[in-house]
């Protein structure tokens, strides 16, 4: 039959048809479409006893319509990152059901009792003292069993194939890694910082610095990403009285620097603070590199003796953790830095009353972690920077 766009009024036959729902008569289905890029619909039945989501990549940028065309094709890199995922933290992603390849749907478990951690944490609520530290954890997992220390060299050359996903990196590699530096249409920003955002055009050692972590965003093909670890791609809540955290749009997926999905979380961490701040609600939101960090150290540490690959002594490990990490300082500067002068901004700071003053402070942060990346060292020195 072909691809085919699903509206609400089609997901019950849909799901008949792919064998997920027998009784199309006890089927109510809302679209709760939140994303820059897709559509999400929630079917549930009238006692509340069923319910799923099912997820479908439009043929272009959700949030652009058709003007700014897209493949759909972004959902298979979504599917086979789930897929891996689900080999080494099946606890932190939600349950998938099926992948409809040839519609670009995915039909999985309905999350709609826990919270995007982002909206959480707009209303002022706390991180708690599980998210950052699970999530730290998740990369962890990901990338260790993806990297060369986890898996056999031809087994990886065939995942870095498979994980090939040059629309979605070009995204990235425009829209945050070299847009907002330059005069662009889609750029715009507050005009309370137009002078920021011309020193930001005009700054060449800033653009060096950019251009750097943008090669190695291209080249660096270390583990599997998440591709786009923002607060809004995390959910949070409580299960039978346990701590849940699940991760999930995982449509950026590919091979490539471990920094970049640690960089992500801490940039909107930051961002968080900074709206905390200007509300006079900060919590624990000052911890949250910290316990991110840790969380994933502790997890790649745990993992490194059952490296495939020996020749990687122990001192290499600290080399090499110690370059995710400025990798991830950089990314952080950069994911900031979009989020204000470039195309997608945050809600974060959009819906403060004077979005002018903390956009304007998180600005200055993101220059000084992308250019004194190296010397930053540890989340204390981040924390006298923030
Ligand atoms: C055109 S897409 C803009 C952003 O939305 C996605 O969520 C990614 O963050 C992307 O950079
Ligand atoms: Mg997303």
């Amino acid at each position: 039959m072909g691809y085919r766009i699903l509206e609400t009024d089609d997901i019950p036959s849909y799901l008949r048809e792919r064998g997920h729902w027998d009784d199309v008569d006890d089927i109510h289905v809302r679209e709760v479409s939140d994303g820059n890029m897709n559509r999400v619909f929630l079917a549930r039945s009238t006692d509340g006893s069923r319910s799923l989501a099912v997820k479908q990549a439009l043929p272009w940028v959700r949030v652009a319509g058709p003007s700014w065309p897209m493949s759909p094709d972004r959902a298979d890199a979504e599917a086979r990152a789930y897929a891996q995922i689900a080999k080494v933290a099946p606890d932190k992603i939600p349950a998938i059901l099926g992948y409809d390849p040839e519609n670009h749907a995915l039909v999985m478990e309905d999350m709609s009792d826990l919270e995007v951690l982002r909206t959480l944490l707009n209303e002022g609520a706390s991180y708690g003292p599980h998210t950052s530290a699970r999530i730290g954890e998740l990369v962890a997992q990901l990338s260790f069993t993806t990297s060369d220390f986890g898996m056999p060299s031809a087994d990886r050359k065939a995942l870095i194939a498979a994980s090939v996903s040059p629309e979605l990196c070009k995204i990235t590699e425009d829209v945050v890694l070299s847009e907002p530096y330059l005069t662009h249409e889609h750029n715009h920003w507050l005009p309370e910082l137009d002078d920021l955002a011309a020193e930001f055009r005009a700054d060449a050692a800033l653009r060096t610095e950019v251009a750097d972590l943008r090669h190695t965003f291209m080249t660096s093909a270390q583990a599997l990403l998440h591709g786009d670890l923002h607060t809004g791609s995390v959910m949070v809540g409580t299960r039978e009285g346990a701590p849940v955290v699940r991760v999930f749009d995982p449509e950026f997926s590919f091979v490539g620097p471990i920094g970049y999905d640690l960089g992500l979380y801490w940039a909107n961490a930051l961002v968080s603070e900074e709206r905390a701040r200007a509300l006079g609600t900060l919590a624990d939101h000052a911890d949250q590199l910290r316990l991110s960090w840790d969380g994933f150290e502790t997890e790649f540490r745990r993992l490194w003796p059952t490296r495939v690959d020996t020749f990687f002594d122990d001192a290499y490990l600290d080399r090499f953790l110690r370059r995710v990490w400025t990798d991830a300082v950089g990314y952080a500067g950069t994911e900031i830095v979009r989020r204000i002068i470039g195309f997608a901004h945050l809600t974060d700071l959009t819906t403060l009353p004077a979005p002018a003053p903390a956009s304007r402070r998180a600005l200055l942060l993101g220059r000084e972690l992308i250019l004194r990346r190296e010397e930053l060292s540890t989340a204390d020195h981040i924390r006298a920077l923030a």
